[in-house]
């Protein structure tokens, strides 16, 4: 593990001296956005003692045949992994590459994608799966074909999550088109197992949802998460649910993250992460400048994320300033 996350450690410390004019001083704040450049879909992980952001590279169609990556030891310096994923390492995608998922398994990291942005059962793409043996690539296809390349109960396959239960199940979360599905995944990722009434893929979807779910458990409960509005708009905005069990029932609680006219507008599509040693919790998301209309002209930014004493989450303020320096 260390070996393996060696790659990403190194990768930031040699950024960090060739950076001209680089000032050893650690920043006592993020900043928001993060990183430069237009980056949406933020799937937030932290391996080993580095936080890691895997987004989608918010262009053109045809421009998105890559994603980049992002590492940083403390929330404030942040490393680029360039094309860690390419398109030519996957012959049926062919553009559209969207919201990386990624976990780290039996040694090796499974990145799972959207491809092609397919509009009905005919099209070629759909969620893919891609492995390598470090976290920063580069990353091949794993199956040769998708992993979910149909619609199941009006599900568009887009905008993956995997969220790993407490007794070790894998399962696949995902769903554009305000459809979100829940499936079993096998143990080495390259199929479903049916739930006990024979179903693969079973709707999850709660009130308002669009696209964009996350999940995570916290004393025990299941928080499901999702993106609601439209993502080309200003009133894309994020809510969520809790449940005791990773397939619902999921009742709307209600928006917990939108623009701020004063600030950014179209904040949405997230991930969370914790910080078990300093108890912080974060959500990382992207939103569009003030100063941008463009569809996708998205970066991305960091809040921290608070609980009230019932375990509800606290609406979040979007600021500039970003999370304080954190290692882990
Ligand atoms: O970035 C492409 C698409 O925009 C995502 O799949 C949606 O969730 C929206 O954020």
């Amino acid at each position: 593990m260390l070996l393996i996350l060696a790659a990403i450690n190194v990768a930031g410390t040699a950024q960090q001296k060739q950076g001209p004019g680089k000032s050893a001083v650690q920043p006592a704040y993020s900043g928001n956005p993060l990183f430069p450049g237009w980056y949406a879909d933020p799937e937030a992980v932290i391996f080993g003692k580095s936080y890691c952001i895997y987004p989608t590279y918010s262009a053109a169609y045809a421009k998105q045949v890559f994603f980049d990556a992002f590492s940083s030891p403390n929330l404030t310096r942040w490393t680029k992994h360039e094309r860690i994923l390419d398109t030519s390492a996957v012959k049926w995608a062919k553009y559209a590459l969207w919201a990386p998922a990624i976990v780290e398994k039996d040694k090796r990291y499974f990145l799972f994608f959207g491809a092609n942005d397919i509009q009905s059962d005919s099209a070629k793409g759909g969620i893919g799966v891609a492995v390598a043996n470090n976290p920063a690539g580069p990353f091949k296809d794993y199956l040769g074909h998708p992993l979910v390349d149909k619609f199941h109960n009006g599900a568009q396959p887009i905008d993956q999550y995997v969220f790993k239960d407490k007794d070790g199940q894998y399962y696949l979360i995902y769903g554009g088109w305000k459809h979100c599905n829940i499936a079993k995944l096998k143990n080495d990722f390259t199929g479903f197992i049916p739930f006990e009434d024979g179903n693969t893929f079973r709707e999850i979807t709660p009130d308002k949802y669009v696209e964009g779910p996350c999940m995570f458990l916290n004393n025990g409960k299941y928080y499901f998460m999702w993106s609601e509005g439209g993502w080309t708009g200003p009133d894309y905005s994020v809510a969520y649910a809790i449940a005791d069990s990773p397939t619902g029932p999921f009742k709307r609680i209600g928006k917990i993250l939108q623009q701020d006219p004063a600030i950014a507008n179209g904040a949405g599509h997230h991930s969370i992460i914790h910080n078990t040693k300093a108890n912080k919790w974060y959500i990382v998301y992207h939103r569009r400048p003030l100063t941008e209309k463009a569809a996708n002209s998205r970066e991305t930014c960091i809040e921290e994320l608070f609980f009230d004493k019932e375990g509800l989450i606290k609406p979040v303020t979007i600021t500039t300033k970003g999370v304080q320096a954190q290692t882990l």
